[in-house]
């Protein structure tokens, strides 16, 4: 069992049923969940500067994700998250928002397991939609990266060699609001803005009308509250992110916002 398995499993394991352990997975979940989401991707119209600040004209007016499904929980999240998506002829951008009262990230290398300190933004990205060799990207308030290529759902334990794949020519930064690992003052937020080349992840680049399947998840390391903590998703899951069954429906729109 590896280290991420162990990571992700156990903490899973306080909301699932008592007799989970041992098998391959974390258990379903009960509670009926709403429909996969579904978002609408606008063309860019303008440069993007990968800064960590959304603040581009293009960003502006474009819709909002919310990572409002909090797993475990039938409330909304305590600190919000929230994404935007844009794409031109190269690239998918990202931005993500998290709100934070309590910012933390020790790892600073590239593939390092971000994970381990539960304080990481993620994007799961399945260009075909079959649940095959989906495209996982987290990264952390120090804005390191861990890339991976999933084969499978029964590969996700394999992290060693899912690991070795990289998106050749991705961007990312993080704006920090707050004080890096002071745990003892009170931060508001951190923000990541991500250029993903479609030439690094599927064959041919997308078309305007085409879906690709998503999702968004934000880990919350927080020392408030009993949890050590938070997993929000865009697109509700049951346990945890490897649901590419989950994962909700990212369309390419034509046009701009406004256009
Ligand atoms: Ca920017
Ligand atoms: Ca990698
Ligand atoms: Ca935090």
């Amino acid at each position: 069992m590896t280290r991420y398995w162990t990571a992700l499993t156990l903490p899973l394991l306080l909301l699932c049923a008592p007799n989970v352990v041992g098998e391959t997975r974390p258990s379903a979940a009960s509670a009926t969940l709403p429909p996969p989401g579904r978002y609408v991707c606008v063309r860019a119209g303008g440069p993007i500067t990968i800064d960590g600040k959304p603040t581009e004209a293009a960003w502006r007016a474009v819709a909002v994700a919310d990572l409002s499904h909090w797993i475990g929980h039938s409330e909304a999240p305590s600190q919000k998250t929230t994404a935007r998506l844009l794409w031109d002829d190269e690239n998918l951008y990202v931005a993500i928002e998290c709100e934070d009262r309590d910012i933390f990230a020790t790892k600073a290398t590239r593939d390092a397991f971000l994970w381990e300190d539960f304080e990481v933004a993620e994007v799961y990205l399945d260009p075909t939609g079959e649940g095959r060799n989906y495209k996982e990207f987290e990264v952390n308030p120090l804005n390191a990266v861990i890339d991976l290529n999933t084969p499978d759902e029964k590969s996700v334990g394999n992290v060693a060699h899912n690991l070795l794949w990289n998106a050749a020519g991705l961007r990312t930064a993080v704006h920090v609001e707050g004080t890096l690992d002071r745990r003892d003052d009170q931060d508001t937020r951190w923000t990541v803005e991500m250029a993903i080349p479609f030439a690094a992840l599927a064959p041919t680049k997308p078309r305007a009308g085409d879906s690709w399947r998503l999702n968004l998840y934000r880990y919350d390391n927080s020392p408030f509250g009993d949890e050590k903590f938070r997993l929000s998703a865009w697109s509700a899951v049951r346990t945890w992110p490897h649901e590419p069954d989950r994962f909700g429906r990212l369309v390419f729109a034509s046009k701009g916002r406004n256009e």
